[in-house]
């Protein structure tokens, strides 16, 4: 049986680097069907079992390009055993809203930080552990360009796909957030697994047209769209945008020290 393991990230993350560094020339390109996105998948150099497949460049799992909408029906319909969500160390407030999107799917996820060269450089510290613990899944620091770090985040990739582990979210949104979201959950239909609920139920109440299309039964959920709206003052994409905004200074706050303040660099 082999395993299938997805590379998520935005774009300029590395992931390139990363892929061709841990595949090598064992690698297939082609296109997604019906699009011109293209699809990249590879065997993990030293697990022959494993699949490695290249999920295009994106910021969200919103459904504004076809990118996004690409990367997030392979990732809702194809269910990886896990997921290697890269992210670019020296911009990481930024390329954390798409981790905290990619923490609802409840696909094992593993975090690499990549660019650790360049941290190292500026004298810059993220804490892994800390992080870890705030985003709930595994964090490994590597440098995709050196090498540095990649066979121990692929060897933690496959033992975490193998455990068959369900992914949980750990952060809480707002109290009024959150209790609208479980109202939502409990709207859902039974054939969506517990693990995959969150996520679901956000998208709805974001009011994704997109997700609908790849929903067996829709509930309504204007009610709870409505009670959220007047308890902000917002609409619902806005509002749940403010909430990942919030949790990621949070992480930012405890996991990143910086040797110089970004006020005093800017350029
Ligand atoms: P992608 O858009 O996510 O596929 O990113 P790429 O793999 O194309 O990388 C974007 C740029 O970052 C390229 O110029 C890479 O050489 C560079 N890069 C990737 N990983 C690292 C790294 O670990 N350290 C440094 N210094 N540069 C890197
Ligand atoms: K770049
Ligand atoms: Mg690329």
């Amino acid at each position: 049986m082999s395993i299938k393991v997805a590379l998520a990230g935005n774009p300029n993350s590395g992931k390139t680097t990363l892929f061709n560094a841990l595949t090598g020339s064992n690698q297939f390109v082609g296109n997604w069907p019906g699009v011109t996105v293209e699809k990249k998948e590879g065997k993990l150099k030293g697990h022959k079992d494993v699949a490695l497949m290249d999920l295009p460049g994106i910021y969200s799992l919103s459904p504004y390009t076809l990118e996004e909408v690409v990367a997030r029906n392979y990732l809702i319909n194809e269910r990886p055993d896990a997921i290697i969500n890269i992210v670019d160390g020296t911009n990481i407030e930024r390329n954390l809203y798409l981790s905290t999107q990619i923490m609802e799917l409840g696909i094992p996820v593993i975090m690499a930080v990549n660019m650790l060269d360049v941290l190292e450089k500026r004298g810059d510290k993220i804490h892994i552990n800390k992080l870890s613990e705030k985003l709930g899944c595994e964090v490994v620091e590597i440098s995709a360009l050196k090498g540095t770090g990649i066979r121990d985040l692929a060897n933690k990739a496959v033992k975490l796909a193998e455990s068959k582990k369900k992914n949980t979210v750990v952060h809480k949104f707002a109290n009024e957030v959150e209790e609208v979201i479980d109202e939502t959950k409990g709207l859902l239909s039974a054939d969506i697994p517990e693990e995959q609920k969150r996520f679901f139920a956000i998208k709805l109440l974001e009011r994704d047209e997109k997700i609908r299309e790849i929903m067996r039964t829709v509930p309504d959920v204007s009610k709870q769209i409505d009670k959220l709206e007047k308890a902000f003052d917002d609409d619902t994409e806005s509002i749940i945008t403010n909430e990942r905004y919030v949790y990621i200074s949070s992480i930012i706050k405890d996991c990143v020290t910086k040797a110089k303040s970004d006020k005093l660099t800017a350029s």
